[in-house]
């Protein structure tokens, strides 16, 4: 087969000076950075479903995109002439890792054998192109929202028969990420919610969607499947709810059926800020819990209110996000994935290869600042100036659960009023997180 994008090298680091729009400026895998390189660091991937599949359709119109390669069809002919291209377009780039949906990457066929056939088939090439290159597949998860049959959605569909038709597909999908050698298995909530109480048995879909988890974990340690399971909050679109609302509510659901153990949370940046929170964030409340598991890189835009998945730019947005990840100790398995899409004007191929040089210079450069701000560490010792009381006295007290409300009542009586405590300094903080860039 002849090369999708014959004009294309492989992208190199040429080093910050470099005016090459084809070269990495910052991303320079071998660069060590607190004890790691920064490929082992990011751990970058590449989405099948945006990159490979993305048309640029939208509500107002067709697809735009410009795809020699792709003839447009559903057939399994079609499916492996796009492994051939992806797999190119990722080697050329440099990324160690991809992830798809099932059906990003085999078309659905009239009945489940059939489809289950056509995942196979193309799961063998699939596995050929990661022999031959040494790329690896972070993630793989199952599309249980597209098709009509999920529109009620899959695990919570008040319909028994869809949601054995999606323990079918994830069982399957399961059995595939697994001969592939994933390293995790996402779930994303898709149709997972509602759109109204009326007509709704909530606790019930909760009750479901548990019992469903339950399965998946009981199917994996079954198989041998030894991936981390995430869950990847969002809190609407494409339902009004949708159960996965955010890293919070992920959490809770887990603790409260008994699947804690079993789950690390997947963040997306434009779900974040979906949900009225920054990434940073929701990537400290799933660090602080030990669920930190990998992240969708991507960024809506200002003045849109819906998931415009666009590719992370902005130096401050991916700072914060390495800020938390390194403090958190990284992601494990995890990675950077940028579940993002060119925009529908972008049409060309070569529109992808700016796209992703972009998202990750930009998050190595987060990375570079990021571990700069700590190395230095003004930041870590003004929050532990802030809190200074609580080390010792009345503070380690507390902490320690030697204090009750009788003793810190006879404390204050004995003390008196309080004198105004520390400034919290923002505006100078905020001041000398731009003093690095
Ligand atoms: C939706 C998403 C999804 C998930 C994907 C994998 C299509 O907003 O972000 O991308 O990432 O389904 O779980
Ligand atoms: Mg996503
Ligand atoms: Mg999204």
């Amino acid at each position: 087969m002849a090369a999708a994008f014959p004009e294309i090298e492989k992208i190199r680091y040429e080093g910050p000076k470099s005016k090459n729009p084809l070269a990495f400026r910052w991303y320079n895998p071998d660069e060590v950075i607190e004890g790691k390189t920064m490929a082992e660091h990011l751990r970058f991937s590449v989405v099948y479903w945006h990159t490979f599949r993305g048309t640029g359709s939208d509500p107002f119109g067709p697809g735009t995109m410009l795809r020699p390669w792709d003839d447009g069809s559903e057939s399994v002919e079609n499916a492996i002439r796009r492994v051939k291209v992806a797999f190119e377009f990722i080697e050329k780039l440099g990324a160690p890792f991809y992830a798809f949906h099932d059906r990003d990457v085999a078309p659905e066929g009239a009945t489940l054998r059939e489809s289950h056939k056509n995942f196979d088939a193309v799961a063998k090439v699939l596995k050929d192109e990661q022999d031959r290159t040494g790329i690896k597949l972070l993630w793989g998860t199952a599309n249980l929202f597209s098709n009509p049959r999920f529109m009620h959605g899959a695990a919570t569909s008040s319909h028994a028969d869809v949601f054995a038709y999606g323990a079918a597909q994830v069982k399957k999908c399961l059995e595939v990420t697994k001969a592939l050698g994933g390293e995790n298995y996402v779930f994303w909530g898709g149709r997972e919610g509602y759109q109204n109480l009326l007509n709704t048995d909530l606790k019930r879909e909760l009750d479901h969607l548990a019992k469903f988890f339950h399965m998946a974990v009981d199917y994996a340690k079954k198989i041998g499947f030894t991936g981390q399971f995430l869950i990847e909050p969002k809190p609407k679109e494409p339902t009004k709810h949708q159960y996965d609302s955010d890293a919070a509510a992920c959490l809770n659901f887990l603790r409260s059926y008994d699947l804690l153990p079993y789950f690390k949370l997947n963040l997306e940046t434009n779900h974040a800020t979906l949900a009225g929170h920054t990434m940073m964030h929701e990537l400290e409340y799933a660090g602080m819990q030990g669920a930190l598991g990998s992240i969708d890189a991507n960024t809506g835009d200002l003045l849109l209110g819906w998931d415009t998945d666009q590719f992370p730019t902005n130096l401050y947005l991916t700072t914060e996000c390495m800020l938390a990840i390194l403090k958190w100790g990284g992601m494990g398995a995890g990675g950077v994935n940028f579940d993002a899409k060119v925009r529908r004007e972008s049409f060309e191929p070569i529109d992808l290869f700016y796209a992703h040089i972009g998202g990750m210079d930009a998050f190595a450069r987060g990375l570079k600042i990021a571990a700069e701000m700590r190395a230095d560490g003004e930041f870590t010792k003004f929050v532990k100036d802030r809190y200074s009381t609580w080390d010792s006295g009345i503070g380690a007290e507390i902490e320690s659960g030697k204090a009750t409300f009788e003793t810190l009542e006879a404390y204050m009586l004995e003390k008196g009023e309080i004198s105004p405590h520390k400034s919290g300094r923002q505006e100078m903080l905020e001041n000398l997180f731009n003093r690095y860039f």
